[in-house]
């Protein structure tokens, strides 16, 4: 073939397709063999999508109506997806944790081959894939959306700590059900929020937790006895300034303690107590004893991509800003949290990429140049409390890109609904089947006869 059968190691398929031939001449035989040829997996594909999460399966279903389910691949192992940004409120014992995951099977485009295994390597010169049970993959175009690399493992005491209670994330299914157990057991004492220094997918979410757990000790009376801290690595409470500023009024009004430029080092789970380097004066080390901690977690490229002639010199997907085609390699694609696209990492910015990227692979395939650019639309639903939110929207320059003609940087109980009940609906019957491509549409018509 490129690969008519896959290239496994140990099996040399069409010897041992022969043998079969010599040894059984009965028809039993021959209808066996047949049979089995019929079971080998096909391993040459025109599409193949790495990674099986919001932008993988998004691309999926738009590949298959635009070359047929029989054309595109998706390489990923887990049984599970999950609708991440439901998390938040999971952690806030808002939602259940069922209701943000579904089976794998159960989202990818039906006849799209599913590959239920890992990548291990990506070979652009050669256009091929490794999965690390031994398949080799050919492809003749690829969509990489990998999603980014979560890294516990950095802050000592991390991920072993999270066998101890006081302590969540609502950065991975593993851990995000223990911050609502934080949440619920907590008496009296520090309840301390993280952001740590590295880039982050949804850098709201850091401290969307530490609001919603602000407003749940006022509604049980808790609040006189918490001291709600945030310790974040960022210079700046939020990366937008309009938002910025309307969240430093809440935390003000709030009571709520913000500590900038720390970094959370260590977790010391058997005294409670978490440490900080103050990142201005690395030498300068804070121990703060808590009753509640949050951590969001160091984050970094994915590794697969990382260790490929696709990455940047950071270990980030290198595309073309605006087209969302690679830099070097015309036949290959990104999308979401494993691209160095310079915007905020989101679901939201996964649905504007995924309309611009399909216009793209049309354009490619037709031997056109690619036409619509990703303006690095993106867009953080900011939770308050359990009935409010701040719905950011921005775009590669920092600028506001605002879909409902109101000042969005005022919390919103209307916006809480969305987040809340709107948008898991938006994500598994819009994006997820590749007819959700952001709401730039909805903007144009809101905003007409706006400047
Ligand atoms: P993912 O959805 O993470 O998918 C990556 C996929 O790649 C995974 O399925 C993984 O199993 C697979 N994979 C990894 N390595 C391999 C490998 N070697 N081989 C094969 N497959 C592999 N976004 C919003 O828009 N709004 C929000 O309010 C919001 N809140 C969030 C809150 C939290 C707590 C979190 C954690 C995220 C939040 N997000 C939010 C961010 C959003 O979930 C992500 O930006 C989005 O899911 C990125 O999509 P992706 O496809 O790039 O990566
Ligand atoms: C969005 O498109 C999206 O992807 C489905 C999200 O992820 C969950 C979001 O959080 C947001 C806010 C958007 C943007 C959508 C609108 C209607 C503003």
């Amino acid at each position: 073939c490129r690969a008519l059968f896959c290239v496994t190691p140990g099996t040399h398929r069409m010897a041992a397709l022969h043998r079969l031939r010599m040894q059984y001449m009965s028809g039993n035989a021959i209808a066996h063999l047949y049979t089995s040829t019929r079971a080998f997996a096909k391993c040459h594909y025109k599409m193949l999508v790495l990674g099986g999460g919001s932008g993988g399966i998004a691309m999926s279903a738009r590949m298959k109506r635009m070359l047929g389910a029989e054309n595109v691949a998706v390489v990923e192992p887990s049984e599970m997806h999950y609708y991440q940004p439901l998390w938040t409120l999971v952690g806030a014992g808002a939602k259940s944790a069922a209701s943000a995951g579904r089976s794998t099977a159960s989202v990818m485009p039906s006849g799209v081959k599913w590959v239920k295994s890992k990548v291990q390597e990506i070979n652009p010169d050669v256009n091929t894939v490794l999965t690390v049970d031994g398949t080799k993959i050919s492809y003749e175009y690829l969509i990489v959306a990998l999603g980014l690399q979560l890294h516990f493992e950095r802050i000592k005491g991390l991920p072993e700590g999270f066998e101890h209670p006081k302590i969540g994330s609502n950065y991975s299914v593993q851990t995000v059900e223990k911050t609502k157990r934080a949440l619920q057991d907590f008496k009296e004492g520090n309840a301390v929020f993280t952001f740590p220094n590295t880039p982050v997918k949804c850098a709201g979410a850091p401290q969307k937790i530490m609001y919603l757990s602000e407003d749940f000790f006022r509604k049980t009376g808790k609040r006189a006895k918490a001291n709600v801290i945030y310790n974040t690595s960022l210079p700046v409470l939020f990366g937008i300034k309009k938002y910025a500023d309307s969240l430093w009024e809440i935390v003000k009004s709030r009571d709520i303690q913000v500590n900038l430029r720390q970094n959370l080092i260590e977790v010391r789970p058997e005294n409670q107590e978490a440490v900080f380097e103050n990142l201005d004066n690395p030498s300068e080390i804070k121990v703060i004893e808590y009753e509640m901690l949050h951590v969001t977690p160091p984050m970094g490229p994915n590794l697969v991509v990382k260790a490929s002639l696709l990455a940047d010199e950071s270990g980030w997907l290198d595309l073309n800003k605006e087209t969302l085609q690679h830099m070097n390699y015309p036949n290959v694609f990104g999308i979401g949290d494993c691209t160095n696209l310079p915007t905020s990492k989101t679901a939201a910015a996964v649905a504007a990429q995924s309309a611009v990227l399909n216009r793209t692979i049309k354009k490619i395939l037709k031997n056109e140049m690619p036409d619509k650019k990703y303006d690095g639309y993106t867009s953080c639903p900011l939770v308050t409390s359990y009935n409010t939110v701040m719905l950011a929207e921005f775009d590669y320059n920092g600028q506001p890109l605002e879909t409902f003609p109101i000042n969005q940087a005022k919390e919103s109980r209307i916006m809480y609904h969305m987040k809340a009940d709107i948008m898991p609906h938006l994500y598994w019957h819009g994006l997820l089947r590749g007819l959700w491509g952001g709401p730039e549409p909805f903007r144009k018509i809101l905003h007409l006869g706006m400047k």
